[in-house]
C-alpha cells in the first residue's frame, strides 16, 4: 500500500514541471501505457494476498482514475498554451501587399490564328489539320512540284528521308481531303510549316493558312470576293485589295495579292518599299493536273486555291518588324497583346 502511495507521490512531482507535450507523452507511456507502471501493478493483483486485495484493489484503481484524469487535465492545459503561443507567432500582416498572379494569354499568332479562322468559318468554310510529317509524295508531286523546282532543294526542305519531309506548306493536307472526299469542298488548312530558312522574316517553323474551294464551275470571280471578304474584314473595310499575276505549280492562272499600305495609306514608305501596296497572299485556280492526280475529272470540276503566311499577316496588323520576337518567349513582347 505504501508503495501504491509513493507511486501517486512520484508521478505528481513528475508531472508538475512538464512544460511540453512531448514529456507529457512520455509520462503517460511511463505509467498508464501498455508497459506501465499502473499496468504492471493491475496484471500483479492476483499475487496480493487475498485478505488485502480489496481495498489494494480499490486503491490502485483511485490512483489509476487520479492519474487519467491528471493527465488529461495537464494535456488540455499544454495543447491550449501551444495554440496560443502559435497564434501569436503566426500572426497576419494585413497591411503587406497582395500577392501579384500573373494571368497567361493566348500566343499573339494563336489569336490572329483563330481571328482568321473566325472569319472564313463565317463564309461557310470547314477546318481541316493533318500531319506535320509528310510524304514527298503529298507535299510536292500531288501538287504538280516538279523534280527540280527549288523548293525541293536540301536547302529550303527539311528531308526526313528521300520519301519524307517536313511539310513545307498546308497544301498536303487539301490533297488528302480530295482523295478522301468528292466535291464539293470549302475548306481552309490552318497549320505549322516547316522551310530551311531564318532571318527578320523568316523563322524555320511558320503558320499558314491554306483555303480550297471546288464545285463544278467555280470561277476566278469567287475567288476575288471571299480574298476581298477576308482583307476587308481582317485590316477594315476600306482596305484597297488588287490581284497582281503570278506564277504557282499548283494553280493556274496564279495571283498575289496585295492590299493597300496600311502604314503609309498608300503614299509609299519604308516598309511598303515606296510601292503603295503590301503582299499579303497567293492563290490562283486549281491546277488541272493537280485535279487529275486527285481523282478528280478537270472537266467536271473547277476551284481555287490560295495561301497565307499568319506570322506575316500578324507582323502587318501589329506593326512588329522581326518575326523572331515571336519565339523568343519574352514576356515583356508577349504580353502586349
Ligand atoms: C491544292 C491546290 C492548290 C495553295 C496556294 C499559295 C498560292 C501561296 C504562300 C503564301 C505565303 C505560302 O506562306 S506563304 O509563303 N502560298 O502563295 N498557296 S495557292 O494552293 C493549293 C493548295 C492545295 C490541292
Amino acid at each position: 500500500m505504501d508503495e501504491l502511495l509513493s507511486l501517486k507521490t512520484a508521478f505528481l512531482e513528475e508531472i508538475d514541471p512538464v512544460t511540453t507535450l512531448a514529456e507529457l507523452q512520455q509520462i503517460k507511456n511511463k505509467y498508464s501505457g501498455r508497459k506501465g507502471l499502473l499496468t504492471a501493478r493491475l496484471k500483479a493483483l492476483s499475487s496480493v494476498p487475498p485478505d488485502q486485495r480489496p481495498l489494494y484493489g480499490k486503491t490502485l484503481n483511485e490512483i489509476k482514475d487520479f492519474i487519467e484524469e491528471t493527465l488529461g487535465h495537464k494535456e488540455l492545459l499544454l495543447k491550449g498554451r501551444e495554440k496560443e503561443k502559435r497564434l501569436l507567432t503566426e500572426k497576419i500582416d494585413i497591411t503587406l501587399p497582395g500577392r501579384y498572379t500573373r494571368f497567361g494569354r493566348k500566343h499573339p499568332i494563336n489569336q490572329v490564328l483563330s481571328e482568321i479562322k473566325d472569319i472564313f468559318v463565317s463564309m461557310g468554310f470547314g477546318i481541316e489539320d493533318g500531319p506535320e510529317i509528310e510524304l514527298d509524295y503529298y507535299n510536292f508531286e500531288a501538287l504538280n512540284i516538279p523534280k527540280d523546282h527549288p523548293a525541293r532543294d536540301m536547302q529550303d526542305t527539311f528531308y526526313i528521308s528521300d520519301d519524307v519531309v517536313l511539310r513545307t506548306h498546308t497544301s498536303p493536307v487539301q490533297v488528302r481531303v480530295m482523295e478522301k472526299r468528292k466535291p464539293p469542298l470549302k475548306i481552309i488548312v490552318p497549320g505549322k510549316v516547316y522551310r530551311c530558312d531564318a532571318d527578320v522574316s523568316h523563322t524555320p517553323m511558320f503558320h499558314q493558312v491554306e483555303g480550297l474551294m471546288i464545285d463544278s464551275d467555280i470561277s476566278f470571280g469567287d475567288l476575288k470576293g471571299v480574298i476581298e471578304l477576308f482583307f476587308h474584314s481582317f485590316f477594315g473595310k476600306g482596305t484597297p485589295v488588287r490581284f497582281r499575276p503570278s506564277y504557282f505549280p499548283f494553280t493556274e492562272p496564279s495571283a498575289e495579292v496585295d492590299i493597300g499600305c496600311i502604314f503609309c495609306a498608300g503614299k509609299g514608305c519604308r516598309i511598303c518599299k515606296t510601292t503603295g501596296w503590301l503582299e499579303v497572299l497567293g492563290c490562283g485556280m486549281v491546277h488541272p493536273r493537280v485535279f487529275e492526280m486527285a481523282g478528280y475529272d478537270p472537266e467536271e470540276h473547277s476551284g481555287f486555291a490560295f495561301g497565307m503566311g499568319v506570322e506575316r499577316l500578324t507582323m502587318l496588323k501589329y506593326s512588329i518588324d522581326d518575326i523572331r520576337l515571336f519565339y523568343e518567349n519574352d514576356l515583356r513582347f508577349l504580353e502586349q497583346f
